[in-house]
């Protein structure tokens, strides 16, 4: 272990599966490069508003742990596009579980070659592979919230989404979501 194991506990989110932990918050600026209506990202950046926030439970990011967070995407649409988490690969190949815990969203899968779509709603389980990079998006009109739950050592790159995309858009449609290949 590069960190001292931790000990079992019990770990509260809160009653209300609210974010109650350390939170790290993603604004519209912070998902530079990943809308493709960039004129109208670049008009979201005058009020910037939080995208998503990540509370992370206490379990630290070492091999052999689990550590789990909530991810909690408010509603919104840049351009059409829904509002999405920056999406990664995890650089050691490791599975994910995502539990879907409020809202409605969906989760995208890419491994370089073909996409593939999860919807996601409350008590769904989304798996994600070794090898698939995953993003998640709110594609309802309240906040979407799902609990993750990944090894300790998988890691996160942004870069591979960047340079390979995920495959899919996700639109806003007239009879829901809208998957758009680029
Ligand atoms: C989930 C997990 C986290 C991830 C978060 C936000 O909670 O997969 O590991 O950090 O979603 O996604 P991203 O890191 O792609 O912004
Ligand atoms: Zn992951």
């Amino acid at each position: 272990f590069a960190t001292p194991p931790v000990p079992p506990m019990r770990i509260t989110f809160d009653a209300r599966m609210e974010p109650s932990g350390p939170v790290l918050t993603r604004r519209m600026s912070d998902l530079r490069g990943l809308f493709a209506d960039t004129a109208a990202w670049e008009a979201a950046l005058a009020e910037d508003p939080v995208v998503y926030e990540v509370a992370s439970s206490p379990v630290p990011e070492a091999e052999g742990e689990l550590p789990q967070s909530i991810t909690t995407i408010h509603p919104g649409r840049v351009g059409g596009e829904f509002h999405m988490t920056k999406g990664h690969i995890h650089p050691r190949p490791r599975g994910e579980i995502y539990l879907g815990l409020s809202g409605v969203g969906g989760l995208l899968l890419f491994d370089g070659d073909k996409p593939q779509w999860i919807p996601m709603e409350p008590g769904t389980i989304g798996y994600i592979p070794p090898g698939w990079a995953h993003r998640s998006v709110n594609t309802g009109d309240e906040p979407y919230r799902f609990l993750a739950v990944y090894p300790g050592d998988a890691g996160h790159d942004y870069d591979w989404v960047l340079r390979n995309g995920m495959g899919y858009r996700v639109l806003s449609g007239a009879d829901g979501p809208l998957l758009r290949p680029f």
